[in-house]
């Protein structure tokens, strides 16, 4: 049995103070991390102050990027160090905007994948095709390119506590969601590919979260597909109490 993952990811919003009191609003109402696991992936500067707030709460903290060194001459990075000391529990990596407005490419996808578990972090590795490969009916194979080299060289065990998030770019904060069974359809992909990679045991045990417009009123088909372990949302999880609704959804 996977354990559901609803992670917001406030994007590059919200001011330090307004982070720490969504995190304050929310804290009691999060159910335990035993029945759902609820992160926020906030920007760098929010991390110390939300962490602050969230501590013996449900609230696992994520980043939404990272260098892949630990430390060295790479003027306006973090490192995956700096975020360990910080406690932090997971990193996004490769998302879409990143691998779209800052040359993110699916070797260093791998090299921070690889980072993150020696130093303690999780990963949801963001995968997904744009509208034109959708349209050439290049979806499949595309995707599977993405994930083969992001988990390329991880242990069995390593890869077993990666998160994918599957976020088609034509869903992305545009209102369009794929329907379920488009989402299913490709995280049942992605399984099948991790299965290749890995062996059934770690297929069963991967998670794999849709992203792209998520919100109340479709997480709870989104949730009932057979390969869809979770969401990766933006837009909806900047508000508590629609966020409240999505980890809800979640149990
Ligand atoms: C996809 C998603 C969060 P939104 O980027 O990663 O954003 O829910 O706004 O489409």
């Amino acid at each position: 049995m996977r354990k559901p993952i609803i992670a917001g990811n406030w994007k590059m919003n919200k001011l330090v103070a307004e982070g720490a009191r969504f995190v304050v609003d929310i804290r009691e109402s999060v159910p335990s991390d035993e029945e759902v696991e609820t992160v926020i992936c906030a920007p760098f500067v929010h991390i110390p102050f939300i962490s602050e707030a969230a501590r013996e709460f449900h609230i696992k903290i994520g980043a939404q990027n990272m260098h892949y060194e630990e430390s060295g001459a790479f003027t306006g990075e973090v490192s995956p160090k700096m975020l360990e000391d910080l406690l932090v529990d997971y990193v996004i990596i490769g998302h879409s905007e990143r691998r779209q407005y800052f040359n993110e490419t699916d070797e260093s996808v791998n090299k921070k994948t690889k980072a993150a578990f020696e130093h303690d972090l999780l990963p949801i590795v963001c995968v997904g095709e744009s509208l034109e490969q959708r349209e050439a009916d290049q979806t499949m194979t595309f995707v599977e390119s993405q994930v083969r080299q992001a988990l390329d060289g991880l242990t069995n065990e390593q890869a077993k506590q990666v998160v994918l998030a599957y976020e088609p770019i034509w869903a992305i904060g545009t209102g369009k969601t794929a329907t379920s069974e488009q989402a299913n359809e490709v995280c049942a992909h992605i399984r099948n590919v991790v299965k290749d990679q890995f062996g059934e045991e770690v297929a069963e045990a991967v998670r794999i979260q849709y992203g792209g417009s998520v919100k109340p009123e479709n997480i709870e088909e989104l949730l009932s597909m057979t390969d869809i372990d979770g969401a990766l949302v933006g837009g909806a999880s900047m508000k508590e109490d629609s966020f409240m609704k999505l980890v809800e959804a979640g149990k």
